[in-house]
């Protein structure tokens, strides 16, 4: 059999997705992920106007071929655009290839090393008293991990803490519908490193020792910072601190892990294993975390999960609501696959999305299953798509309070 329809599908239930669809010349269909929070529309031309004409005749059981293809064929390697797109393909012909098998994906990748996919969800409020309803929402959903993002005194609105208010949803949407262009934000690392420290000493002394605790300090502190932030956390001991220092400096984490021994995770802005040599070989890092959707797939996730096994590193696969349902469920066949296995993170979608995408996932005290459904387990309902038009909308810029652009 060969590829004999390529489609991409945009949609915005909410928030904006793309979705590669493949059919067979049998009609069997696979999903791929192809969502790039905030560049949605250059992903989806990469697809219909570069890579669906070179599908088309091919073989759709030749996944590692057609990954290659892609990736070395034309020259121009790596990049989110680029890597977003062979993600979508490899994740739709390996749902293909589930599909005609009769068997859930994670079955292909060597079957269950576990029951379940532990997963952290994001709790956070603009101060300690909505940080910890919020919490305490979520121990009473049954989950045994948590990431918390807090306010901090002389700040505004920051991103990744939730102004919705106890009792709505205690997460946030990482994109704005803001017009042309992207909402902007203030920040200052020193209020930041001074107020952190109580927060987590408070959440332990009011949640106790259980709880996984995880934090992302989102790319905005220097070495230097992060190494003095990483120690002063350590007696709270928690389950990792994320992104400290902006992703592309490989070598800042070795001044972190000089001074802590707080676990460190990083990655949801890479996009090959390339990003993570020198992380992994010199053991810099404790969690890997990529997205299946933006590094190039299950069969890269595959290959960049087994070389960091290697070194003792494990999985925290990157699951925000820009990832799909699809991109979801891609996380969760290899989260249940793999052995080195750490964490799911796991941002719930709204209904709308739920409406457009049916998943076969289930949440169980604090645990996710992919499901038992041939392939990924996820249907487009193309007729709900069509319903949600595309709307712009983009991550938060950060600056400094005197106005400098800042990382995050
Ligand atoms: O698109 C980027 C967001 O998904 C990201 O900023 C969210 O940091 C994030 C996380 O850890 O989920
Ligand atoms: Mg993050």
């Amino acid at each position: 059999m060969t590829i004999e329809l390529v489609d991409v599908n945009i949609t915005s239930p909410g928030r904006n997705f793309v979705t590669l669809k493949i059919t067979t010349s049998d009609g069997i269909t696979g999903l791929g992920d192809a969502t790039l929070n905030g560049r949605e529309l250059a992903v989806a031309s990469y697809l219909a106007d570069h890579v669906a004409s070179m599908l088309i005749g091919r073989d759709e059981d030749r996944i590692e071929d057609t990954w290659q293809y892609l990736y070395r064929g034309p020259y121009w390697r790596r990049g989110p655009v680029t890597m977003a797109a062979i993600a979508a393909v490899d994740m739709a012909l390996w749902d293909i290839k589930a599909k005609k098998a009769g068997m859930p994906l994670y079955q292909l990748l060597g079957g269950a090393s576990r029951e379940g996919v532990r997963v952290y969800a994001h709790a956070s409020g603009t101060d300690y008293a909505a940080l910890k309803n919020a919490i305490t929402g979520y121990e009473e959903l049954g989950y045994t991990a948590v990431r918390v993002q807090t306010g901090v005194p002389g700040l505004g609105q920051i991103y990744g803490v939730s102004n919705a208010g106890p009792g709505v949803r205690y997460d946030y949407e990482p994109a704005k519908r803001s017009g042309d262009r992207p909402s902007e934000e203030r920040w200052d690392t020193r209020n930041y490193l001074n107020h952190m420290p109580g927060i987590f000493s408070q959440i332990r002394e009011d949640f106790g020792t259980d709880l996984r605790i995880l934090h992302d300090g989102h790319h905005r502190m220097t070495p230097i910072e992060a190494a003095r932030f990483a120690k002063d956390i350590e007696p709270y001991d928690l389950f990792w601190l994320e992104d400290c220092t902006p992703g592309e400096d490989q070598t800042a984490l070795r001044l972190v892990r000089q001074h802590s021994t707080t676990p460190l995770a990083i990655g949801e802005v890479f996009n090959s294993v390339y990003d993570y040599q020198t992380l992994i070989t010199e053991r810099l890092i404790d969690y890997v975390r990529s997205a299946v959707t933006h590094t190039g797939g299950i069969t890269a996730m595959k290959k960049l999960l087994d070389f960091a096994a290697i070194y003792g590193i494990k999985s925290g696969i990157h699951g925000p609501t820009d990832i799909s349902p699809v991109g979801m469920a891609a996380a969760l066949h290899l989260d249940l696959a793999i052995h080195n296995f750490g964490i799911q993170e796991y941002m719930p979608h709204n209904e709308q999305t739920l409406e457009v995408f049916q998943t076969s996932f289930t949440f169980d005290k604090g645990f996710l299953h992919p499901g038992e459904n041939p392939g990924l387990g996820v249907e487009l309902d193309e007729d709900a798509a069509a319903g949600y038009d595309y709307t712009k909308a983009y991550l938060p810029v950060n600056r400094l309070l005197d106005g400098t652009v800042h990382d995050w």
